[in-house]
């Protein structure tokens, strides 16, 4: 009955493998791989699969996560095994590597790293190839992990490897990420060069929330050889804003920064944690608002990587990477808002079954984001980007 026609005049391309879907960090753990699962499950439920180009990711090499992280890093990662984290002869790893409770060691680790770092250098191959105008990653957006360290979920930076492959073949590469929380680990990597400007919107409590980084104005090292110096643009923010303050903040400055850096390619993190009710998050956003900054960043008609992220009440990252896909497929205005009967998981959609629940009154929280201090945000950003040329 679903059927979604193949966008007019442009490509786009689905990376996954389904063997990452399986993959379980723990009891308790909030990062649920099967959300990948419920996500694929309602895009072909609305027949969008018919519309893109599907691909099988393979997994990363380890010389291809070697472009960004240590070899022996990556070592441990390889060799490492659930029991080792009791082990006293691997503390002294587990401790400089940062596993621990954010970041277990479960089964099939170094597979599930593998996998998702695959998908994402794999779509940012076709991006240069010109195989792919858009190309989606779901199970990417590990944007805490550094070079030698695993940090808040995040083990491999699958983004920093797709913005190298990008940066074989584009001069400058814009990186946007709209997850609740930082950038951090995608910010540092780029930190000294003037060829990735990365801008993140997130929640800001230098002590309260994770990881307390990206500050209004921690916007590059500013030493006068430094290249890098203003290239990190940061957007903090407050608990609950809402759909429309959150939107004009987004085009605005988004809006600027292209304008101002002129990128080549746009790799766009969609972390879902930042809707409402989100298990982890303090946003109010409802799923259309999410969905309207992936709209806008199409409009620059630019290849365009996208990337998954967080997102810790499955059924929400679901809807909203759904309806994202639609958005990419130029399709959102055929998406029925009741969601199919045909979903194998409609179980999790009830009791209203609709797409776009209000999310934003289901767990209300004031917004502490006063109209003055968003204009202050933007008045900075516009200052910043003096320094920035394209
Ligand atoms: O707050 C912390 C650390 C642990 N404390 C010592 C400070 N960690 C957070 C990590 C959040 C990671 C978000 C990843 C992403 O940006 C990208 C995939 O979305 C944390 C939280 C929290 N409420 O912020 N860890 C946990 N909760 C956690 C809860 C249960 C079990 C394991 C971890
Ligand atoms: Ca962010
Ligand atoms: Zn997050």
């Amino acid at each position: 009955k679903y059927r979604i026609a193949r966008p007019q005049g442009y490509r786009v391309s689905w990376h996954a493998n389904p063997a990452v879907e399986g993959h379980h960090f723990g009891q308790s753990h909030p990062m649920k791989p099967w959300r990948l699962t419920l996500t694929k499950q309602l895009v072909m439920a609305y027949g969008m699969h018919h519309a893109m180009d599907l691909y099988l990711a393979r997994a990363a090499t380890h010389e291809e996560m070697a472009d960004f992280h240590e070899q022996d890093y990556l070592d441990f990662l390889r060799q490492v095994m659930p029991g080792d984290i009791d082990k006293s002869e691997k503390n002294d790893e587990v401790v400089r590597f940062n596993f621990g409770d954010d970041c277990p060691i479960f089964d099939g680790l170094y597979d599930y790293c593998s996998l998702y770092a695959g998908g994402t250098v794999d779509a940012a191959r076709k991006l240069c190839n010109n195989q792919s105008e858009i190309a989606i990653n779901w199970s990417g957006g590990l944007h805490h992990a550094k070079k030698s360290e695993a940090s808040g979920f995040c083990y491999v930076n699958d983004i920093v490897l797709g913005v190298l492959q990008l940066l074989r073949h584009h001069p400058r590469v814009m990186y946007i990420d709209i997850d609740v929380h930082h950038g951090d680990g995608v910010e540092q990597a780029f930190w000294s060069t003037d060829r990735v400007l990365t801008v993140s919107f997130h929640k800001y409590d230098r002590e309260g929330f994770f990881p307390g980084t990206g500050a209004l104005h921690e916007t590059g090292p500013s030493h006068p050889l430094n290249p890098g110096a203003h290239h990190a643009v940061n957007v903090p923010l407050h608990d609950g804003i809402d759909d429309q303050s959150y939107i004009a903040l987004y085009e605005e400055i988004v809006g600027a920064c292209v304008e101002t850096y002129r990128p080549g390619a746009i790799v766009l993190q969609c972390g879902a944690d930042s809707l409402g009710c989100d298990r982890l998050g303090c946003f109010n956003l409802n799923v259309r608002a999410h969905g309207a900054c992936v709209a806008f960043t199409k409009t620059f008609n630019l290849p365009l990587l996208v990337v998954g992220g967080g997102g810790y009440t499955p059924r929400n990252v679901s809807r909203a990477w759904a309806h994202e896909t639609s958005i990419l497929l130029d399709a959102d205005k055929d998406l029925d808002s009741t969601i199919p009967e045909t979903v194998a998981f409609r179980n999790h959609f009830g009791p209203d079954f609709s797409l776009f629940p209000p999310l934003s009154e289901l767990r209300h929280l004031d917004n502490k984001n006063p109209r003055p201090y968003l204009e202050s945000l933007v008045e900075a950003v516009h200052e910043q980007l003096r320094y920035i040329q394209g």
